[in-house]
């Protein structure tokens, strides 16, 4: 295990498991941890041997998003640039998050709030431990849900419970969560590291180039017509269809064994 103070990086099985380290503070981003989680995942797009992410939080606590004791109004000076924070930490980990060609878990062990619950929402499989809640903590603390939240609860849920979620930040509870779609599966807490880290076992072991195309199609499909998906279902099944791995799949099939992927 490599580690920064901050996000450890553990690689084993093809799986790079990333765990917020900063738990006395419910793993809230400072700039150190912000750097550190972006060099994660860009990792992650660099390292063939990479074939999937494991996303955590260390301790009680996913992640409790931004630091607040990081911009303490008290101490007076200018106010602080938000947009600039976000255009400078919060939104290239996000675009590399999506832009990822390879399957990200997130396994939110406890609370996540503010950025932090926006940031599982924007990996591809979301397991939460049944005592995890959700809070769009924005609220009250005169903020607007960012992190991709507007556009992440929104899509998933509709206007209704987007809105109420973000107005209210009422904590959303994992069981919920799972039941309005926002995420895969709420799970005993103590199985939770073990489910999570099956999965992304399994998908690290899955034919990589063929869960990435996926990937991006299902994320590009809400800003395309029928006809453009069509067409981009297509190309992407041509390249698929021209894989090691498509050829080992039916392959494996038709010999009646497991399939042994590459991810070529
Ligand atoms: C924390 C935090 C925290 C520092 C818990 N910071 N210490 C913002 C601004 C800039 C740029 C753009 O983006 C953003 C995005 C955002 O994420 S804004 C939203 C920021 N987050 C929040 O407003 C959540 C604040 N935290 C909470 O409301 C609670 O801590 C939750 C509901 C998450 C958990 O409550 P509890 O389970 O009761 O834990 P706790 O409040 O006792 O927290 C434990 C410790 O963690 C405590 O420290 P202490 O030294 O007293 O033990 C907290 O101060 C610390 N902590 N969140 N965001």
């Amino acid at each position: 295990m490599t580690a920064s103070r901050t996000v450890l990086s553990a690689l084993a099985d093809g799986v790079l498991t990333l765990t917020l380290n900063r738990p006395d503070k419910l793993n809230s981003f400072n700039e150190e941890m912000h750097l550190a989680l972006r060099e994660g995942v860009q990792r992650a797009h660099d390292d063939s041997d990479v074939r999937a992410v494991l996303l955590t939080g260390a301790g009680r606590g996913f992640c409790a998003g931004q630091d607040l004791g990081d911009r303490d109004p008290r101490k007076g000076g200018p106010a602080p640039d938000l947009g600039a924070t976000l255009d400078s930490f919060y939104n290239p980990t996000l675009r590399l998050i999506r832009a990822l060609e390879k399957p990200v878990v997130c396994a939110v062990n406890g609370v996540a709030a503010g950025a932090g619950a926006n940031i599982a929402f924007a990996c591809d499989i979301v397991l939460a431990a049944k005592s995890a809640k959700f809070i769009q903590a924005f609220a009250k603390i005169g903020l607007i849900p960012d992190a991709g939240g507007t556009w992440s609860l929104s899509r998933i849920l509709g206007e209704p419970r987007a809105k109420a979620l973000a107005l209210t930040a009422e904590p959303l509870p994992a069981e919920k969560a799972a039941d309005w779609g926002l995420i895969w599966k709420a799970v005993d807490d103590a199985d939770l590291m073990d489910q999570a880290q099956a999965l992304a076992v399994s998908l690290a072991a899955g034919p990589t180039l063929g869960l990435g195309l996926t990937k991006r199609l299902i994320q590009d499909a809400a800003t395309r017509s029928l006809d453009q998906q069509l067409d981009a279902e297509r190309d992407a099944q041509q390249q698929a269809g021209r894989s090691a791995d498509y050829a080992e799949g039916v392959t494996a099939f038709l010999e009646k064994r497991p399939a042994r992927f590459t991810g070529r």
